[in-house]
């Protein structure tokens, strides 16, 4: 597939991924370890017949490919042959569907999704209605009011105007602020499903974005962009601070929108650039490849001499010391990775 255009992702065999997509969204939205490897297995899979070139037309041929077992490899024959993956049906079933409605709730994962399931709910409504006797948290009935708002995308030019709205009422605080949109905006889709803001503060004249967030949330919901908070940073004086809330454009009839918030110290803004920007995915890639070299990739830095422990490498014995943050050049560099343009980072 071609990775540098994500609106068309159309592969030779994207007949196959498709059921195979399908089915490991079923998978994941079910409770089980089981399930959850199922889901984590056709995802390497998926991914594989992604970056294979040829049309798939034999079971030793798909059996062949590197993360396709013979499990996969028959359903894929299935799909060739019959158009059809009948194991999408059987996986089915009444409690995924319900689930995933209430997964849809912001601040409902899987297990609430399920215990809500068992107290009975099956719908919205009923979840609305507390069938059941069902517990619902303040976050999780905003979830609720403002659901398809919340599921729904939105265009580009939404998130450009409510971040134009944003700006100048942070850089009223401090000229010297650094404030931009990051996540899919940046990636340059045409719809977000949020908007990613991050802030930072060049530290040369010793001040810092510190003391900041509260005083631009205030201004937020005073200018009524803000409108619901989700999440608030436990202690505003901790250097990262991270807000999730609703906004939307101050006139009739705009939709709610997610907004994310995230003020990080301007020694960090490297790593947090190339978090923030992801996608997730392109991410998960970057860590595994400072993995692989021993170093150690998150929001607020590469850092090298980190040692892990035998038995479980995810374990980190200490925290090792930083070798880059400052940009996301760098840290592409020591990685040996090539430098890719945001719209290039997906998968
Ligand atoms: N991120 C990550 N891992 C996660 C969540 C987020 O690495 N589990 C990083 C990569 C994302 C960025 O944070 O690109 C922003 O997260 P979003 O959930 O807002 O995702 P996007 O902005 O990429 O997509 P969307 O348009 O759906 O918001
Ligand atoms: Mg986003
Ligand atoms: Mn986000």
């Amino acid at each position: 597939c071609d990775k540098k255009e994500p609106q068309q992702r159309e592969c030779i065999n994207q007949d196959i991924i498709d059921k195979l997509q399908e089915l490991m969204e079923l998978h994941k939205a079910k409770p089980s370890d089981d399930d959850r490897w199922r889901a984590f297995s056709y995802g390497k899979c998926i991914r594989a017949l992604r970056n294979y070139p040829k049309k798939i037309t034999s079971f030793n041929q798909a059996r062949a490919i590197r993360g396709v077992g013979e499990k996969t490899a028959l359903k894929i024959m299935e799909i060739i042959e019959t158009g059809n993956l009948r194991r999408i049906a059987y996986e089915k079933t009444d409690d995924v569907e319900a689930t995933n409605i209430f997964q849809g709730i912001y601040g409902v994962g899987r297990s609430t999704a399920f215990m809500w399931y068992a107290s009975g709910c099956r719908t919205l409504d009923d979840i609305k209605a507390r069938k059941g006797g069902i517990k619902i948290s303040t976050v999780q009935e905003i979830g609720i009011r403002f659901y398809d708002d919340i599921n729904s995308r939105m265009p580009r030019s939404e998130a450009e105007k409510i971040f134009h709205l944003i700006k100048p009422i942070a850089l009223e605080f401090d000229p010297n602020l650094f404030i931009e949109i990051m996540g899919s905006f940046r990636r340059g889709k045409a719809d977000c499903g949020d908007i990613d803001i991050l802030i930072t503060r060049p530290n040369h004249d010793g001040k810092t974005h510190a003391g900041l967030l509260p005083e631009l949330l205030a201004a937020l919901h005073s200018a009524n962009i803000l409108t619901e908070d989700l999440s608030l940073p436990e202690d505003f004086s901790a250097l990262e601070l991270s807000y999730r809330g609703l906004c939307r454009l101050p006139e009739p009839g705009s939709r709610r929108r997610r907004i994310d918030i995230l003020c990080v110290p301007w020694e960090n803004r490297g790593a947090a650039l190339l978090y923030y920007t992801g996608d997730d995915i392109f991410n998960r890639a970057m860590r595994m490849k400072a993995n692989v070299l021993g170093y150690s990739l998150n929001q607020r830095g590469l850092y090298g001499g980190v040692v892990r422990d035998p038995r479980d490498r995810r374990v980190k014995v200490n925290e090792g010391n930083i070798v880059a943050s400052e940009t996301e050049e760098e840290i592409f560099k020591i990685l040996g990775v090539p430098w890719q343009e945001p719209h290039e980072r997906v998968r």
